[in-house]
């Protein structure tokens, strides 16, 4: 999608700080939320093994109204989830 997403795998984990800003960031069309194709580009960038898989499993544990998106009050859970699948450290 966005060439930034492209070829970076960082080796580093990230922050929960780094991590939010990654999954805002990879608001594409800024309207606030998280589309399921949004958000596999996200876990793609921060390497991810099966990014749209991962993005599908973030979406049921933080789809907090079931919209198919991750909504504002959603990205707190969302850090949560890639937090327990350890792609950040404190
Ligand atoms: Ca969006």
């Amino acid at each position: 999608m966005s060439r930034k997403s492209k070829n970076y795998y960082p080796r580093a984990k990230l922050s929960r700080e780094q991590l939010l800003l990654i999954f805002r960031n990879h608001d594409s069309d800024k309207d606030g939320r998280l589309s399921t194709t949004e958000l596999t580009e996200a876990f793609r960038y921060i390497g991810a093994f099966l990014p749209t898989y991962r993005a599908r499993h973030a979406l049921l544990h933080a789809d907090s109204d079931r919209d198919g998106f991750i909504g504002e009050k959603d990205f707190e859970s969302l850090v949560n989830y890639a937090e327990q699948r350890q792609y950040t450290i404190i």
